[in-house]
């Protein structure tokens, strides 16, 4: 039933990360969306500048995917994926593996980062164990570092409001890393910052205050897109890489967010020369369109769990929809698209069109760090005095009333276009940014 104003009865639907109460008083409401741009339900055109919640990274609605899901939707919509299995989720694998660093080929599928999380977690715990090394199960995460929802993730997360609520039952064997935010030392950085690569040296002391014989995994967004663009210093990934290798830790890279092309390869991985054991996945793995999600594992992790039995089940995890069928298909229509457009290097190609158009804001009012990898960068703002996150929360709407669609985390505003902006929409992008905080300082 619609509501005198013309908009659903909004009351029903619990929103997810969203002030309820608030959004509800005022709504923003999407209606369509194509290419670079959404529409709201009042008709206005929003130039995406955050594919989403970083996931359209095509584009919206691509018609080679949409024939896809159709097509699927109309031959088979579900096959159960425990003990059956049908071919596109085979060549879904296939697909994603070829994307992958070298040696990371064994694919599990899931429906979502969090999953995927998860799954990584568990893969990890089961690979110990199938070594005879079960007593391996602390994991190692990051001050705001942000890895889903699930109960895994959220503990191996380092964001204090999504743990609080829920203190009292997380994983009980968890530690973290500091974070390697550091505007004293970094502030305004291009690219990967100068300075942090020792903070990487805290995994030797977490390392030896519980004994490497007792850690399963490290996890860790290469870079962590949630808490606000904190991009790794040059030299950090590298030595996390060596601490854990040399202690038989296995290395999870998180890149939900930075997988399929977002700083300019399909994996930060890839870009940033650092391979890990292995590496969640999601949102831009189906550009969006299904929600879907993977894991990749280094060939050894995976047949040490999956050889090391007799026989029977190797591996007593997977969900009703791992490798559904309209997953699968857009999987394959995406991976397509990403290399028919080739749209890895394509944001390569953009990003210092788009490091420019950023740094371009260094003098406006209130913008204390500009930092930026890839298609992506992170704006942070002065916060108002007792007000933290109000100024960055004024510019994300200020943003949306002028057609531009922001994230806001904290005080910083976060920015990462679908892989298809034209430079003039990147100027165009900036130059509102830039307008709207002159105009609230
Ligand atoms: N890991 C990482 C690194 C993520 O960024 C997840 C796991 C969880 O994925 P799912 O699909 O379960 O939501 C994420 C999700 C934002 C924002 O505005 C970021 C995410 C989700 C929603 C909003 O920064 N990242």
């Amino acid at each position: 039933m619609n509501a005198p104003n013309g908009l659903p009865d909004l009351s029903h639907l619990w929103m997810p990360f969203t002030a309820n109460r608030q959004f509800k008083s005022q709504p923003r409401l999407l209606a369509s969306a194509k290419g670079m741009y959404y529409t709201s339900v009042d008709g206005r055109q929003i130039l995406d500048g955050t594919s989403g919640l970083w996931c359209v990274n095509a584009g919206h609605c691509r018609d080679e995917i949409v024939q896809a899901i159709t097509r699927q939707a109309a031959e088979m919509d579900y096959a159960p994926g425990f003990q059956l299995g049908h071919p596109l989720a085979f060549e879904a694998a296939s697909a994603v593996a070829g994307l992958m660093p070298q040696g990371l080929d064994r694919i599990f599928f899931t429906n979502s980062g969090s999953e995927s999380v998860d799954t990584a977690l568990k893969i990890a715990l089961a690979y110990h164990r199938a070594r005879g090394e079960g007593q391996r199960t602390r994991l190692i995460g990051r001050e705001r570092g942000y890895h889903g929802v699930g109960f895994g993730g959220i503990s191996v997360g380092g964001i204090s409001p999504n743990r609080k609520t829920f203190s009292g039952a997380l994983l009980p064997a968890v530690d973290h890393l500091p974070h390697t935010h550091n505007l004293e030392k970094n502030a305004f950085s291009k690219g990967q910052p100068a300075w942090g690569e020792q903070l990487a040296d805290e995994l030797e002391r977490i390392v030896a205050l519980h004994d490497p014989s007792t850690i399963a995994a490290v996890i860790v967004e290469p870079m962590a897109g949630s808490t606000g663009v904190l991009i790794p210093p040059k030299g950090y990934l590298e030595r996390l890489r060596a601490i854990t290798a040399k202690y038989g830790i296995l290395l999870i890279f998180d890149e939900v967010i930075t997988g399929y092309g977002r700083l300019g390869a399909a994996t930060a991985s890839e870009f940033l020369g650092v391979t890990p054991d292995l590496i969640s996945m999601a949102k831009g793995i189906s550009n969006a369109a299904v929600p879907a999600g993977a894991v990749a594992v280094k060939r050894d992790v995976h047949d040490a769990i999956v050889n090391g039995v007799q026989g029977g089940i190797e591996f007593f995890h997977g969900y009703t929809y791992s490798a559904h069928p309209l997953a699968a298909a857009a999987i394959l229509a995406t991976l397509d698209l990403y290399k028919r457009e080739n749209l890895f290097t394509r944001a390569r190609e953009l990003a210092p069109a788009f490091e420019a158009a950023a740094h371009s804001l260094k003098a406006v009012p209130n913008v204390i760090d500009i930092r930026n990898i890839g298609l992506v960068a992170g704006i942070e703002l002065a916060p108002r005095e007792g007000a933290p996150g109000a100024r960055a929360a004024e510019a994300f709407q200020k943003c949306f009333d002028n057609g531009l669609m922001v994230r806001y985390t904290g005080d910083t505003i976060a920015v990462s276009p679908p892989l298809i902006i034209e430079e003039a929409q990147i100027t165009e992008l900036f130059q509102k940014i830039g307008n709207v905080l002159k105009e609230i300082a």
